[in-house]
């Protein structure tokens, strides 16, 4: 598998399939969701919405992943996932962990060979940088799939260099 790290916006990115930092409740929110959302267009949300009439009626729980059309995005497919918001007395990160691993899996489902990731938890739920991003590299690295490419894709300098650290141990 080939990983990569390219700083900038995920909506932007071209690939088989980028990943969404998104909630359990699957209908839109701040920070890479919401940019997610607005550059895929609304389609993306009536799609959410039929999930939650269907198949996810209690929501996404944190760990899993799914798989909706990317829409107006350049990429085909977006995968939404639910990161654990970081707890300082409880240990998430085998749910962190699970976020990409069941993010691999679901693009092994589709048959998405290149996928970009944002820093999963790493913003409003508060997850530490340097850990979040050792987390996703190690996860990635551990993952047996037929993903060829792997993209993880920074949105600032700080959350950059932390991936290229990750990827250096
Ligand atoms: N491209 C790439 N990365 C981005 C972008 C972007 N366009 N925008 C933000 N980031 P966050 P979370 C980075 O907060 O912590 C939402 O409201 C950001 O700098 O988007 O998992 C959801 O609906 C950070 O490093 O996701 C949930 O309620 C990383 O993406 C909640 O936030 C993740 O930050 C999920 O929180």
């Amino acid at each position: 598998m080939d990983v990569q790290i390219v700083k900038g916006d995920i909506t932007k990115v071209h690939v088989d399939a980028i990943v969404n930092a998104a909630n359990s409740k699957l209908l839109g929110g701040g920070g890479v969701d919401g940019a997610i959302h607005r550059a895929a267009g609304k389609q993306l949300l009536e799609e959410c919405k039929q999930l939650r009439e269907t198949t996810l009626k209690d929501g996404l729980p944190a760990g899993r992943a799914v798989a909706t059309d990317g829409y107006n995005l350049p990429a085909q497919w977006v995968i939404h996932t639910v990161g654990p918001v970081f707890a300082k007395k409880t240990d998430r990160s085998d749910i962190l962990a699970s976020c990409y691993r069941e993010s691999l899996r679901v693009a092994d489902e589709i048959g998405a060979k290149s996928v970009a990731f944002p820093a999963i938890s790493a913003g409003i739920y508060g997850w530490p940088l340097d850990n979040a991003t050792e987390i996703a590299v190690r996860t990635v690295r551990e993952t047996d799939t037929s993903v060829e490419t792997v993209i993880f894709v920074p949105f600032s300098q700080d959350a950059e260099e932390m991936f290229h650290e990750a990827l250096g141990r």
